[in-house]
């Protein structure tokens, strides 16, 4: 059971949520100036575990040194063990952990180098990202009016707190029209990813995603890729353009949050047969069997609370 208190890794000490603040002049509120990354945490068979822990550390300190912080106040081990703390302090046996890289500035400067990185983790529930049924059901799209950033006006490797507002203007969009989740296109017309997930395509046996060059590097999409070969698929990065998402036997996007979920409508056309197809099936049955330690890549991938 979990905890009615929840604590948070505020740099260095389990601090009670009430007491978890930041004030009010942190630059990072004012500019968007923060890293953070999305991590799950599974009720394995040999108890709590984190899926993919180092990478996510690896991806957050990238995404911190990309953002142009010279120095971080943690290292990677040392921001893993705080999350494995967190996930204890709290009880929880499955739970959604968000560590925050941000920027702080006496000078309330937006120069990076004006300020200092300061870091805060938490825990919590989460089901989800587009809801419990969609794992089954599949998600209803749409392709976004908002296009996904120039890899040269926002930094797509980095998970920059900034960023998401681009991912917020489509994901309050897409649900106000009546839709569980935007694809967005790169600003080439390509298609790029979702508002918090990789997308994949499957057409005539071979699954294919879009590239890195304009997306997030997910580590999902990177785990999705890895199930795919060892089920003996081909897996292809290609440019995949709007009207082949409405061509494609099976679609499906995957992500921390979202997990593997397929995609039944794109643009009021139905994909596919309308329902999961094979393919994502059994990608999906994998992932949710290897986040469980019931898969051969679990003991590389799990580390256990
Ligand atoms: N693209 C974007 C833009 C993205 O935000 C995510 C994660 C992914 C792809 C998939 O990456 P990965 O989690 O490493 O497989 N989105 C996170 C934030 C969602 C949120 O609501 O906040 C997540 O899934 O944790």
């Amino acid at each position: 059971m979990p905890n009615e208190t929840n604590y948070i890794w505020m740099d260095g000490k389990l601090v009670e949520e009430a007491q978890a603040t930041v004030p009010f002049l942190s630059t990072a509120l004012h500019y968007g100036l923060g890293v953070f990354e999305g991590i799950r945490c599974y009720a394995a068979e040999g108890g709590p575990a984190i899926f993919r822990l180092k990478a996510h550390m690896e991806r957050l300190v990238n995404s911190a040194k990309i953002l142009g912080f010279r120095s971080l106040p943690y290292s990677a081990e040392e921001m893993g063990q705080a999350c494995k703390d967190v996930v204890k302090a709290n009880g929880l046996a499955s739970c959604y952990i968000r560590p925050l890289i941000y920027h702080y500035s006496a000078m309330k400067s937006m120069n990076i180098d004006a300020g200092e990185a300061r870091v805060g983790i938490a825990a919590w529930e989460w089901g989800n990202y587009l809801g419990d049924e969609a794992l089954e059901k599949g998600a209803r799209m749409h392709v976004s009016s908002y296009t996904r950033h120039h890899p040269n006006v926002m930094m797509t490797k980095a998970k920059v707190t900034g960023n998401y507002s681009n991912s917020s203007l489509a994901k309050t969009e897409s649900v106000r029209l009546g839709f569980d989740e935007a694809v967005m296109l790169d600003p080439q017309g390509y298609v790029a990813e979702c508002t918090g997930e990789n997308l994949f395509i499957v057409r005539g046996g071979v699954v294919y995603t879009p590239g890195t060059a304009t997306v997030l590097e997910g580590i999902t999409r990177e785990a999705v890729m890895a199930i795919a070969a060892d089920l003996g698929l081909r897996v292809e990065e290609a440019l995949i353009s709007r009207d082949q998402l409405y061509i494609a036997d099976e679609c499906f996007v995957c992500g921390t949050a979202a997990e593997v979920v397929p995609v039944t409508e794109i643009d009021f056309r139905t994909v596919g047969c309308g329902k999961m197809g094979e393919v994502t099936r059994a990608i999906q049955k994998d992932f949710h069997a290897l986040v469980r330690g019931r898969h051969p890549r679990s003991a590389l991938w799990l580390d256990y609370v």
